[in-house]
């Protein structure tokens, strides 16, 4: 046992050599590895945040698969399916970041389609229009962006090397969001106009992605102290409000936020008040899609017990070839 000295140097608070090693990491902005000693609470708290995170891309697929069939081009088409099978990638890099801290993909799963498990209310909405899938990719992942960026440099290795290159990714498809909607705004008033209106319904429900304010996001002030999080939600959001702005004047499009105004004192934007009984609301279940979605995932994974099944049986047989390999 070693002994740091507390700010009052009264009481000596006594830790254990892997918990300093733990800490010693942290101070030098070193990675935690998966064989490295962690706290109960810092492995629980990414299984938490990273598990959400698996579960939001892949449920994520489901406003844009919408689109696939019904996308305006051939060349539309094929970017859609790219996008969307990206984001089932992001769904497995994450899952597997999840299992090097111990959790089990079908606990996961399984957590997930008995609708215990949270993802981003974001994919809670609907996508009633093609201008939904220029909204999602510029707001949506935007906002994913902003937020993920910092996630590269989380202080768990596994974590924070996934994120690189799916920040890589949704850098892509937040420019090509941005293209369709400069497309639509470029195109004819009934074009602009549903550009206009998708930018209108996604906008507020994109902030939301960041979570809760300051003042009421619990997890927060523990994940900065283990350098999970490197800003807060507050922050994050103002970032991407500052961000839109400007690229917003370049499409066109109105923001649709009446109190949103350039603050020359902090020369940020000041945004207005936003809805969050509308988020608890989604969070509690009561979305406009959380139904829908929860029972798409739910069939497609019934759907899918046959090839697990074959899988298993392939890998047993391998399993069992390698083994008369070696004995022989
Ligand atoms: N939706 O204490 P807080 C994508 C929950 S995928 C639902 O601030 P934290 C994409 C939060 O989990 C985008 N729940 O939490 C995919 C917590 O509940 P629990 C997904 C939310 O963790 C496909 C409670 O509220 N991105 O971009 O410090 C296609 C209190 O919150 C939300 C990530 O997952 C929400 N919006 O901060 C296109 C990024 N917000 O667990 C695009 C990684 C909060 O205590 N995650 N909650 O029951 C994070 O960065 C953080 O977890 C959050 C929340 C900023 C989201």
């Amino acid at each position: 046992m070693t002994s740091t000295i507390t700010p009052d140097m009264s009481v000596p608070a006594a830790i254990s050599v892997e918990e300093q090693q733990f800490n010693d990491l942290l101070e030098a902005d070193s990675r935690i590895e998966p064989r490295d000693w962690m706290p109960e609470g810092y492995r629980k708290s990414l299984v938490r945040q990273i598990s959400q995170h698996a579960h939001s891309e892949i449920i994520g697929m489901q406003p844009e698969s919408n689109w696939i069939t019904r996308a305006p081009s051939l060349k539309r088409k094929a970017i859609l399916m790219a996008k969307v099978q990206d984001e089932a990638g992001h769904g497995l890099y994450l899952y597997s970041a999840a299992q090097t801290l111990g959790a089990t993909r079908d606990d996961m799963t399984d957590a997930l389609i008995a609708g215990k498990a949270r993802y981003s209310s974001i994919f809670n909405y609907p996508t009633p229009s093609w201008a939904d899938m220029g909204s999602i990719g510029w707001l949506v992942d935007g906002a994913a962006i902003c937020n993920q960026v910092p996630l590269c440099r989380a202080s768990y290795g596994p974590y924070g090397r996934a994120m690189v290159r799916i920040c890589k990714e949704e850098s892509f498809h937040q420019r090509q969001g941005f293209e369709i909607l400069l497309e639509l705004m470029q195109g004819t008033d009934e074009q602009r106009q549903m550009a206009q209106d998708s930018v209108n319904r996604w906008y507020w429900p994109a902030l939301m992605m960041f979570g809760p304010p300051d003042d009421d996001s619990p997890n927060s002030a523990q994940s900065m102290v283990w350098k999970i999080k490197r800003h807060s939600n507050d922050e994050l959001r103002q970032r991407f409000v500052n961000m839109l702005v400007p690229q917003a004047a370049v499409l066109g499009v109105t923001l649709p936020d009446p109190d949103l105004h350039f603050n020359e004192e902090t020369q940020q934007w000041d945004l207005g008040v936003i809805d969050w009984t509308e988020f608890h609301e989604v969070l509690a279940g009561r979305g406009p899609n959380n139904a829908q979605r929860l029972q798409r995932r739910r069939d497609a994974h019934d759907e899918g017990q046959w090839v697990r099944e074959a899988a298993a049986a392939y890998a047993r047989k391998q399993s069992a070839r390698t083994e008369e390999m070696a004995a022989s």
